[in-house]
């Protein structure tokens, strides 16, 4: 066999940081795990080939210090690292500092990761590539003056967006002009704070939009393809909860376009690696280029069940130079992902760290759970507060929201508040079996009222 890298760090925790040391076993890749001092007790520290400490538990003293990382790089003698996701997943400075050491970061290069991380300069090369955008704002708005005669042009409602945003901050919707001048200086109060630059445009409002994402896959050599799509429009705060693949609201048609699309953004930057081109798709199914990230997602695995392709493995092999062989990826069956987290969704989905005293996974047929945790295991205040995520497949949606619902059921998590009912909820909700949802559907579902009547009802 063919071996790709010798030696794999994985710069990331949890979940993920399992995910990619089983993939990295079962291609014969020996693997170095990196922990702070409240992952001691980790299973990622367990099954890795070699681990390091970097540093007591705040983040940016651990997962996110690039010298540390590279000390870890440099004492393991790793020959590459996977970055996983958030931490340092998109951070060019970091891809640059592994170029420098001749260390293979594996995903995009730094400037295919800046190209993206700045929203008006995604949306100039999309422009130019074809792609279809909200209309808007020519690239950065001077003033307020600049953007009330913007905003007039496109017409209201506008949104005012952050250039160095994403994922929903420094964003604002205005309705109409006497609410501008308060917006444009909340916006750019919010984008200093959040990204120390106050850069903002200005895009038409997309009213009850779906979120679809292509999951896209690029070589060195110029090839990009497409994997389809997931739909991810049940997010709260910008937080996804649910996703799955295909979406209910695709035609064959839509995801050939939409495709196209994605690849054609690839294209545009010579993409490398895997990575994701998020669209606002409106109810006449006319879809706009939103942006894209230049790394592996939490929801890869809806992708991998309806595709039975395993993503991390795509990485490692375009991260050494392989090329694409093959054309896009229609799925034939159904996945839904829905993430346990340890948040009590009866209380504003407030974080509910703790000790997990017992825990049992949902198994069966066409059932998949991804999770770092374990029976003893303790959710810590310092990270994100996802317990597991379960990926049920099936034939069609019907069945693979009837097999969620049953997996939901046997899956027991005591000792924290979990997001279990709420997904619970969910899988019976009329709208959501009818796929009738799109990015407002968790503001407008009462779906505490939803599970007082059917207390009620049991009673
Ligand atoms: C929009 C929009 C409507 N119109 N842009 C939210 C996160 C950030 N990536 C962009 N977002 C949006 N941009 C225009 N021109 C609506 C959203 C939006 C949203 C997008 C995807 C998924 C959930 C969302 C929830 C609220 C707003």
């Amino acid at each position: 066999m063919q071996k790709y890298f010798d030696k794999i760090l994985i710069a990331n925790r949890g979940e993920i940081a399992l995910r990619i040391i089983r993939t990295c076993k079962e291609m014969g890749i020996k693997t170095v795990a990196v922990y702070s001092t409240a992952d001691r007790e980790s299973l990622h520290v367990r099954f890795a080939d070699e681990a390091v400490c970097i540093g007591p538990p705040a983040s940016a003293e651990s997962y996110l210090n690039i010298p540390k990382i590279m000390a870890a790089v440099e004492i393991t003698n790793a020959d590459a690292v996977h970055p996983g996701y958030g931490f340092l997943a998109e951070n060019a400075d970091f891809a640059e500092v592994c170029a420098e050491y001749g260390i293979k970061f594996i995903g995009p290069t730094p400037s295919q990761i800046r190209k993206m991380g700045d929203k008006i300069t995604a949306k100039e090369t999309m422009i130019k590539a074809g792609v279809p955008v909200v209309p808007g704002s020519d690239g950065l708005l001077k003033d307020v003056k600049h953007a009330k005669s913007v905003a007039e042009g496109i017409g209201y409602p506008v949104m005012l967006k952050a250039t160095a945003g994403g994922g929903g901050k420094g964003m604002r919707i205005v309705w109409k002009e006497e609410e501008l001048e308060s917006a444009w200086n909340m916006a750019r109060k919010e984008a200093k704070a959040s990204f120390s630059n106050d850069g903002i445009y200005a895009e038409k409002f997309i009213e009850e939009p779906r979120h679809i994402e292509i999951q896209v896959a690029g070589d060195q050599y110029g090839t990009v393809i497409h994997l389809s799509e997931r739909d991810c429009s049940i997010q709260r705060r910008h937080q996804k909860l649910v996703e799955e693949s295909p979406s209910p609201f695709m035609t064959d048609k839509l995801r050939e376009e939409m495709g196209e699309a994605a690849i054609r953004a690839g294209e545009a930057i010579r993409y490398e690696g895997v990575g994701t081109v998020e669209f606002l798709v409106d109810k006449h199914r006319n879809f706009y280029f939103m942006e894209m990230n230049t790394r592996i997602q939490v929801e890869h695995t809806v992708t991998e069940e309806v595709i039975d392709h395993d993503l991390i493995k795509e990485q490692i092999k375009l991260a050494a130079g392989e090329k694409i062989s093959g054309g896009n990826y229609i799925p034939t069956l159904h996945a839904i992902e829905v993430r346990i987290n340890a948040e009590d969704p009866f209380n504003g989905f407030r974080p509910s760290p703790g000790n997990i005293s017992s825990f049992h996974s949902s198994k069966g047929h066409g059932v998949r759970v991804d999770t770092h945790v374990y029976a003893g295991y303790t959710i810590s205040p310092y990270y994100d507060s996802m317990i597991a995520k379960l990926i049920c497949r099936a034939q069609t949606r019907e069945e693979c929201i009837k097999k969620m619902a049953r997996a939901l059921d046997e899956f027991i998590i005591e000792g924290v508040k979990t997001t279990v009912p709420f997904h619970q909820l969910l899988m019976k909700n009329e709208r959501f079996k009818n796929g009738d949802f799109n990015t407002g559907f968790l503001n407008e579902w009462d779906f505490e009222a939803e599970a007082k009547a059917l207390l009620g009802t049991k009673k």
